[in-house]
């Protein structure tokens, strides 16, 4: 089976660094897979992608040896098996929030007797060669999103849910979730604190620990705390903070006003 960059990093105890999809189409996939970034997701939950768009970005991502995730739009088994037979390395599942919810989505990623997903690869088999399902149980990875006031009480059942490889934090769903505004890189000292004993958690239970960030500053901290799954930017987030200082650099003309600015939390 094709390797998984990701797994194989996690294996030798190093990070994996990501960026995030939102446009549905193959062409800012296969650009951001030429970046030099490890890992990929393209985000069903938020961004501006459906099945149809996804399949063509996947198959962008793999013309690259970047690892090819999914964000899910819900911790439905039906999606996450079609985008895993699509050729999606692993899937990011979106607002896990206790024992019951993890088992589902980890059932869904294995195959019998590990887990109830349905025979059927399909493009995966391109991908990956013809031993993937021999492989694939091992292979495949299963990161639950813990961004929920339920999911933040139960964090213990989830994070030791056999064959669960990682929990993925969703910064702003976790501030909505403890009271605060969805800001994205934040500082709010109950947040670190919720953020810190997550990672604490995972680190315990020998699982990996993964934190969505909109800068590179926040994603150096995040790596340096010891997270090893790190999201660094966005498709749509590097387009407009490109453009925009490009457009601040210019003198002897007057910029537009934008009409909507860019506030924090967005994709
Ligand atoms: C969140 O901030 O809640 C996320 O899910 C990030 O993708
Ligand atoms: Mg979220």
């Amino acid at each position: 089976m094709r390797m998984n960059r990701v797994k194989k990093l996690w294996r030798e105890g190093k990070p994996a660094v990501g960026g995030w999809l939102s446009i549905p189409h193959c062409l800012p996939a296969e650009v951001m897979a030429h970046t030099g970034l490890d890992w990929l997701c393209v985000d069903m939950q938020h961004g501006c992608i459906d099945y149809s768009d996804a399949v063509p970005m996947l198959t962008a991502i793999s013309t690259t040896d970047v690892t090819p995730l999914v964000r899910v739009p819900w911790n439905e088994p039906s999606m996450i098996m079609k985008v895993l037979d699509a050729g999606a390395y692993g899937v990011i599942v979106p607002m896990v929030s206790n024992r019951a919810e993890a088992e589902r989505a980890v059932a869904a990623c294995r195959y019998p007797p590990k887990g109830m997903r349905s025979n059927g690869p399909n493009r995966v088999l391109l991908y990956a060669g013809a031993d993937y399902q021999k492989h694939a149980n091992d292979e495949v990875i299963c990161a639950a999103m813990v961004e929920t006031a339920e999911g933040i009480e139960k964090l213990e059942e989830i994070a030791s849910t056999p064959g669960l490889d990682a929990i993925y934090i969703g910064p702003t769903d976790l501030a909505l979730a403890l009271g605060l505004p969805p800001v994205m890189d934040n500082d709010e000292p109950k947040h670190i604190a919720t953020v810190n004993k997550i990672l604490e958690t995972c680190k315990r239970h020998g699982i990996i620990a993964g934190m969505h960030t909109a800068s590179a500053k926040y994603s150096q901290r995040y790596l340096d705390q010891g997270f090893q799954m790190v999201m660094l930017t966005t498709d749509r987030g590097a387009m407009a903070s490109h453009v925009k200082a490009d457009v601040a650099k210019l003198t002897g003309w007057t910029p537009m006003k934008p009409v909507a600015p860019q506030g924090s939390g967005g994709y």
